[in-house]
């Protein structure tokens, strides 16, 4: 029966016609992002003036509170509904920090367009393990996740809105979580919105394809990288290669009428190497499933600092 079926293909995440409002989510995510965040679109236009074809989402990343249902599943149920499907956890006990990475449904479309119109990218959703920090620290998030009411259930309208789910916090509020958490931080000021987008450099047709040329190229450029633990960021089995922009900062107005600038979005480059099982495919016949998938904590935790004072202080 038709019940049977629909059914069915759902398990085999399959968005049907849940796929064009998943994608308007995921552009007026991506509107709030490029506004915000001058470096990411200055990039995106970078790289499109070389290289005029696709540019491809590896994927898309988001921060959140893990306490009062504020943490991972807040924004994931959205997505999962949308046929995504969860995939490995990765835990970072120094940064008190857990993700999840999810894999997008089997787009229906012909992913011949770009950014969010090219195929669909995985999405990393991390969140603060709220219960293993200060007292104080614990206060202030609990605080504002509790007077937010539902806003839980509304991640990502508010990310794709732009809007806080909470009220705008004291500076000095700010400043105490920033002491000991900037992640804790980073997400009381941007809440839901965009982490960042990942190119997927594999997937550009110039030399821009290889991310050793692609970071030159952005620093040739007069951009800043993260240079934490290096520049280029490599898996253990040397098949995924990652890096990414220092965050850009932007002001924002305190509840107690203090201006202060806060960091905001990055923006980072993914290269996926051939799994060795399929290295003899001829290079047309290469598809995304043939490359090294997922997500590596190495990489990641090097990749966190990308809204770090350290990062953003630093000179170029
Ligand atoms: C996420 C950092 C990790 C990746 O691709 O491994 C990451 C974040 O900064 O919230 O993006
Ligand atoms: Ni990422």
């Amino acid at each position: 029966s038709t019940t049977v079926s629909a059914s069915a293909s759902k398990s085999d995440g399959q968005s049907k016609g849940g796929e064009s409002f998943l994608r308007d989510i995921l552009k007026s995510m991506e509107t709030v992002y490029l506004n915000r965040n001058p470096t990411a679109k200055s990039i995106l236009e970078l790289v499109h003036s070389v290289d005029d074809e696709q540019i491809c989402y590896d994927h898309l990343a988001f921060r959140t509170f893990g306490v009062n249902g504020y943490g991972i599943n807040s924004l994931a149920s959205f997505f999962l509904d949308y046929g995504y499907t969860q995939k490995e956890e990765l835990r970072f006990p120094a940064k008190k920090l857990k993700a999840l990475w999810f894999s997008p449904p089997n787009s229906s479309s012909q992913d011949g367009g770009s950014g969010v119109n090219g195929p669909l990218p995985r999405v990393f959703i991390s969140e603060l393990l709220v219960d293993q920090l200060s007292p104080k620290t614990q206060e202030i998030i609990r605080k504002y996740t509790e007077k937010s009411g539902s806003g839980n259930k509304y991640a990502a309208l508010a990310s794709a809105l732009g809007s806080l789910t909470w009220e705008k916090p004291l500076y000095s509020e700010f400043q105490q979580l920033a002491g000991e958490s900037e992640y804790a931080a980073w997400t009381l000021v941007n809440g839901y919105a965009l982490n960042h987008v990942t190119v997927s450099t594999h997937r550009l047709k110039s030399n821009l394809k290889n991310i050793k040329s692609l970071n030159q190229f952005i620093e040739k450029n007069g951009f800043k990288l993260n240079s934490e633990g290096g520049i280029l960021k490599v898996s253990p089995d040397g098949l995924l290669l990652q890096s990414s922009t220092v965050a850009d900062s932007i002001p924002f107005s305190f509840s107690d009428g203090i201006d202060a600038s806060v960091p905001c979005s990055y923006i980072e480059f993914a290269e996926r190497l051939v799994l060795p099982q399929y290295k003899n495919l001829p290079e047309s016949e290469i598809k995304e499933s043939h490359r090294r998938d997922g997500f590596e904590v190495g990489n990641a935790d090097k990749i966190f600092e990308s809204t770090s004072k350290e990062q953003l202080t630093r000179r170029a």
